[in-house]
């Protein structure tokens, strides 16, 4: 069966290679007969030779590799950062399978460029102010909705790190719906996450910003003045934003804020099993220090690291409900915001010291333990939700902070505490009561064990494993490692810098995804993958057969709202065009090879309102309806209709056409906008 070259197995790890050969021969000869009548085994250890791979290299090669035509076990959906966009990726094949533009407009998809709502959306001001359209988002963290603690496979959110916004992706089609402008806040970062139940999506601010806004508005500081007010201008907000359970789209009507204290709140997570109804935020800089070298203040860096604790935010948000319920929020912006005060004295919100300045705070899957990350300090520190429960019925208070807010005991509230190395900044978790956490100094990942009932009180809280990553890890994420049902298995490691991973290209380099096997006692790197597009933050991953999308549309569906458009057609038979006074409005059938109908006249000035039905039921028969020197370009799926509108504003002839190569007769697919002077 193999032919080897006994020089190279001289030459090179012979050993190993022959130990690896016949553990191959063994798995082949109890495999399948496919795997014996493909005649390509001779070859393997020649190939690897030529290759200069080592049977370890085979080994992660086999670990990963899907076979052409296979599908990959899992779905990593990952931010895409400053690009706006969110990503999708085949775990363990490491493939790129779908970008899907959210914040930043994006013509393959057709997002953003003339057609149906997400014109309106990447176009629509903001809150408080800002530019018409703007063209940027930050996106960081992804949460995949859930049913009993479990992702259900339904929707995904995402928040814009440089704003408070949420984009909505529909799984059904894997496209964005909604991108909401969350009032009072103006960057973002402690979410998503969602609920258990996925009744919220939870997003809290980054950077306190002035309270309500209303400072702006002609408040007694002038604009000048405001940093040298902040204790007193300035708020944050966690927000729970209500999700329409049919449609995935949040509703602003049936959301709250909670005033925050104008710390910086940083990451957040959702309280889940004992712990549901809970939320907790990180936060760091509560010296509220604003930076001022000028001024002869500390630089913030400086003066957000003077004192020993930073603060924990605990938010009954179950509590908070019966608040809003009893009326006891004012209205600011638009949604309903419980004071700082009122939350303080309402049992809504407490605070936890936490070491100094930490960053990640991830609750573990039987929601009893909550990590808390220590970035500048080596150590995790590990609360009990019983200890935080108890302390805060038994009202076991250190003391208050400036604003009224409780401050649990920390003694009282902590489990454990663990030295896990350099940098540790986010955790997930498996299926056997094991943390996994990123250390970002050190470039690693580091293993490290519960407390009961998943370890006795001997074996918790003991780092097991660490393995160096390549470089600079921020997140990580484990299959499902955020849910009630962890799988173990895979964790994906997402180093923000890859120096010499990959070749050349240029000073911008990739960030640097690497697949690490986590289903033994020792985790094992099994590879590298490149992201060229935008800096991922988090990423969830879940089992690929959760997600059921849609292979077409049924006949004239709008995308925007999953139902039948009122201006779907049901073929050329019934396309027209119906001119008024300064409109020209067109239903037009779009199939191979031909748009009905191809010619459209205008006069300048005319407002052209195209509703576009791709007639086709055939999966992968997308054509685009794309206008030279227009910002239109519309990219339509099978049975999809949408409407697209744009202005007549220059006289001439153009060439609309279709960008999608659907057919022997696509680059015939076209047709003229003739503009009339
Ligand atoms: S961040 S690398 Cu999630 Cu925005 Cu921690
Ligand atoms: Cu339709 Cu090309």
């Amino acid at each position: 069966m193999f032919t080897y070259s006994y020089s190279f197995l001289r030459k090179r790890r012979g050993l190993q290679w022959l130990a690896f050969a016949a553990a191959a021969l063994a798995v082949i000869a109890a495999g399948s007969s496919k795997a014996r009548s493909t005649g390509g085994q001779q070859s393997i250890l020649s190939i690897a030779e030529q290759r200069g791979l080592t049977p370890d290299d085979a080994v992660r090669a086999v670990k990963t590799f899907v076979p052409p035509g296979s599908h990959d076990e899992y779905l990593l959906f990952a931010s895409g950062g400053h690009s706006g966009q969110l990503h999708v990726v085949g775990v363990p094949s490491m493939r790129l399978l779908r970008t899907i533009a959210v914040f930043t407009p994006e013509p393959w998809q057709g997002y953003g460029y003339g057609a149906d709502w997400s014109e309106e959306a990447l176009n629509e001001p903001l809150i408080g102010g800002g530019p018409d359209a703007l063209r940027w988002g930050d996106s960081h963290h992804p949460a995949l909705s859930e049913t009993d603690g479990k992702y259900d496979g339904r929707f995904v959110y995402i928040n814009d790190r440089a704003h408070g916004r949420i984009g909505m992706v529909d799984l059904a089609d894997f496209r964005a719906k909604q991108v909401l402008q969350v009032p009072n806040i103006q960057t973002s970062h402690g979410g998503i996450f969602a609920t258990p139940d996925t009744k919220y999506v939870h997003i809290s601010s980054k950077i306190p910003a002035l309270k309500g806004w209303d400072a702006q508005k002609g408040g007694r500081v002038t604009v000048n003045d405001h940093l040298n007010h902040f204790p007193e201008l300035y708020r944050g907000y966690s927000t729970f934003v209500r999700v329409d359970q049919k449609t995935g789209r949040m509703v602003m009507k049936d959301s709250f804020q909670v005033e925050l204290p104008p710390y910086t709140q940083d990451l957040a997570d959702a309280g889940k099993g004992p712990s549901y109804g809970f939320a907790f935020i990180n936060s760091y800089n509560v010296e509220m220090s604003t930076g001022g070298i000028e001024q002869g203040k500390p630089p913030i860096e400086v003066g957000a690291s003077q004192l020993d604790f930073d603060y924990l935010h605990i938010v009954n948000w179950q509590r908070a409900e019966e608040v809003v319920a009893a009326g006891k929020f004012k209205e600011i912006n638009g949604i309903r915001v419980i004071p700082l005060e009122t939350a303080a004295a309402e049992g809504v919100l407490f605070l936890a010291p936490e070491p100094r300045s930490p960053h990640g705070v991830d609750v573990a899957p039987g929601g009893d333990y909550i990590t808390v990350a220590g970035k500048l300090d080596p150590h995790a520190t590990v609360y009990g939700f019983d200890l935080i429960k108890k302390a805060i019925d038994a009202k076991n208070f250190e003391g208050k902070d400036l604003y009224g807010v409780p401050i649990l005991k920390f003694d009282a509230v902590v489990a454990g505490k663990v030295e896990l190395g350099a940098g540790p900044l986010h955790t997930q978790y498996d299926n056997a009561g094991n943390a996994y956490t990123s250390l970002y100094l050190e470039s690693a990942v580091v293993k490290w064990t519960l407390g009961p009932p998943y370890h006795t009180a001997d074996q918790a809280f003991k780092v097991v494993d660490k393995i160096n990553v390549h470089y600079n890890i921020g997140h990580l994420a484990t299959a499902q490692g955020d849910t009630m049902d962890p799988q173990g298995k895979y964790l994906i490691a997402m180093n923000k810098w890859s120096i010499d991973r990959h070749a050349n290209v240029g000073p911008l380099h990739p960030q640097n995804f690497q697949l690490i096997d986590i289903s033994g006692p020792k985790m094992e790197l099994v590879a590298d993958m490149p992201i060229g597009f935008g800096e991922p933050h988090y990423a969830q991953m879940v089992k690929a057969d959760t997600i059921k999308a849609h292979e077409i549309y049924d006949p004239g569906v709008s995308p925007a709202a999953m139902t039948r458009s009122p201006n779907a057609i049901a073929g050329p038979q019934e396309a027209k065009i119906v001119r008024r006074p300064g409109v020209v409005e067109v239903w037009m059938s779009v199939v191979r090879s031909h748009f009905t109908p191809d010619i459209i006249q205008a006069k300048v000035g005319d407002r052209i309102i195209v509703h576009l039905t791709n007639i086709e039921q055939t999966p992968d028969a997308t054509h685009g309806f794309a206008v030279p020197t227009k910002n239109v370009m519309v990219s339509l799926d099978p049975g999809e209709t949408t409407t697209v509108e744009f202005k007549a504003d220059k006289a001439g002839s153009f060439s609309f056409y279709c960008t999608e190569f659907c057919s022997a007769l696509h680059l015939e697919m076209q047709g003229w906008l003739i503009v009339e002077q």
